[in-house]
């Protein structure tokens, strides 16, 4: 009978399971299990950190609804790869960290790259594991696959010794194991689905908010119908948007501030009342705010605020069940109410501030008119990566979404370093849309590296730097015996690193060339680069609450 390797019975199960792209970094003992993936069809993307391989692996697990896997070398490799199952916790996205480890016979004797890896991924997993015998490689891929997806998705860890890797089994001898399914979508008790609509339908200023956890759930279709049939207004979390498409005649985005803080009954749909959403709390909430909560986990009920009514499981489950509920018994909010009115002025006050902004055409630019040229320009199914601090933040606004799942950003962990894997990940799942990733140069720099990636896979990404800098701003210059903390190289030349590797880079320091380098750099089906100098002095909009938004 034949026999098989440790590497290929991963690499199979692993493609059993669902899990269609991996990415990495080889060395030991690693090499054969990149090498058996592609073998068994999985799409290999080498990185040039395992940081942003492990990042990357969180975003293909948001946008698909199953994991892919980040495959790092023992020690050093797989401690950079703690980086993105920390953001997968946090972000609550399924992945699979796979660290190669040591031979097993040699643990404790000071190996090569020997560390105590399942432990040092136990606080940010769902599931740490390291297999005991090769036959049973197929049964830990699927418990550490639908531990990632079941429940509140989360990352798994699998640790691989060198000898489970390089060792042979029988194949007669081998547990393989069926695709686990998706996670099943549990519905919320009925009576509780009733007393949702009785709390929305007796608020005076109702609002829903749908979060990413909407997104991830595939719920577009059922919350859009939803809002039609309520025509509650709503808004989205950063990576909720799209869900509803962000020109909804009913989104309140623009008026964020004040439909939180006046709000008597808020309808969370897959959103945490976290530091996003200001827990909840006054001042950002009312203190007798009524929450009416839709999550995958239990656990998450009455966090920062005691909830009015809890409904555990599935969005796309739920918000269907408050439809046919609606269907039953049709309500609406009224088309005319003070609620309305006030959001709809409170809206109209911030959108003509940033107007004006937008249409600011003096040099140097701000960061609004810069975020407006790529709204302007992009392709309207743009998959869109946003990272910095103001640059991500602006874009918020200005950039909008018309689809679920179209933006990663650094969400609720507040990553910077992400945006070039997760443009990455984008384009591995959507290899014929176009990927935008706009980034601040400070968040640039993090994986600024992974450009050379892109270029030798060929990937279809512009990237945006919105260059002020330094870290939410730097200086026009500088004495370098004294460097501020924040500041960067003035005016670096972030485009010239992508040509070296083959992509097209642009410079700009004018609305007029700005337009022009994008117009061509969008045009391109290779990586490009268009660096964007702004005023490193450029802030955004003056907020209501600054002093509380970090
Ligand atoms: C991993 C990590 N390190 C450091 C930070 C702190 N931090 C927050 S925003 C930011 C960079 C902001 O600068 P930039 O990306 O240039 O955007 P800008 O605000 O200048 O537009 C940094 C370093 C972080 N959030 N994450
Ligand atoms: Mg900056």
């Amino acid at each position: 009978m034949a026999e098989l390797d440790g590497a290929t019975l991963i690499a199979r199960s692993l493609k059993q399971q669902g899990v269609e792209h991996m990415f990495g970094i080889v060395g030991f003992p690693v090499v054969p299990v990149a090498f058996a993936a592609q073998r068994e069809g999985i799409n290999y993307v080498g990185f040039r950190n395992e940081q942003s391989a492990s990042y990357a692996a969180g975003a293909v697990g948001y946008l698909t609804g199953r994991p892919a896997a980040c495959l790092c070398v023992s020690g050093p490799g797989m401690i950079h790869g703690i980086a993105g199952a920390a953001n997968a916790w946090s972000n609550a996205w399924p992945m699979l960290l796979l660290g190669g480890a040591n031979d097993s016979f040699q643990n404790g004797q000071g190996a090569f790259q020997e560390a105590p890896q399942v432990e040092a991924a136990r606080p940010f997993v769902k599931y740490a594991a390291r297999p005991d015998r090769i036959e049973r490689l197929p049964f830990y891929v699927e418990q550490a696959v639908r531990t990632s997806i079941y429940g509140r998705p989360g990352a798994s860890y699998l640790d691989l010794p060198n000898d489970l890797i390089v060792g042979k089994a029988e194949e007669g001898s081998v547990a393989w194991r069926d695709r686990c399914p998706d996670a099943p979508r549990t519905q919320a008790d009925p009576a509780a689905v009733e007393r949702a609509l009785e709390v929305l339908r007796g608020a005076e200023r109702p609002l829903v908010i749908v979060g990413k956890g909407a997104a991830y759930a595939r719920a577009e279709h059922e919350v859009r119908d939803f809002i039609e049939k309520t025509r509650l207004p709503f808004l989205p979390s950063p990576m909720g948007k799209g869900v509803v498409p962000d020109d909804h005649r009913l989104s309140v985005a623009s008026a964020r501030s004040d439909a939180l803080k006046n709000a008597d009954a808020v309808l969370l749909l897959g959103a945490r009342l976290n530091w996003i959403l200001h827990f909840g709390l006054p001042p950002r909430f009312r203190d007798d705010v009524k929450i009416v909560q839709v999550d995958v986990c239990a656990e998450e009920i009455g966090t920062n605020v005691p909830t009015e009514v809890a409904l555990v499981g599935d969005a796309k489950a739920i918000v269907g069940q408050l439809n046919a509920a609606l269907d039953e018994e049709p309500w609406s909010y009224p088309a005319e109410t003070a609620w309305r009115k006030e959001l709809a002025e409170a809206g109209a006050a911030n959108r003509a501030a940033v107007e004006a902004m937008e249409s600011d055409r003096s040099v140097p630019m701000g960061y609004y008119r810069v975020l407006a040229e790529i709204r302007d320009q992009a392709p309207r199914d743009a998959m869109l990566v946003c990272e910095g601090s103001n640059t991500m933040d602006i874009s918020r606004s200005v950039l909008p979404n018309h689809d679920a799942r179209e933006r990663l950003d650094a969400g609720t962990f507040g990553t910077m370093g992400v945006g070039l894997g997760f443009a990455i990940a984008a384009a591995a799942v959507h290899p014929h849309r176009k990927v935008v990733c706009v980034e601040g140069d400070s968040a640039f720099g993090f994986s600024g590296m992974e450009v050379e990636t892109a270029c030798r896979y060929g990937m279809n990404i512009t990237f945006v730097i919105v260059n002020n800098n330094g870290i939410g701003g730097g200086l026009a210059d500088y004495d370098r015996s004294n460097v501020p903390p924040m500041v960067y190289t003035p005016q670096a030349r972030y485009e010239k690193m992508i040509e070296g590797f083959g992509g097209k880079g642009y410079f700009a320091t004018t609305p007029d060339e700005l337009s022009s380098a994008l117009k061509e750099a969008l045009a391109r089906t290779v990586p490009t680069i268009v660096n964007v100098a702004i005023d490193p002095r450029a802030q955004r909009k003056p907020q209501k609450f600054e002093w509380l938004t970090r």
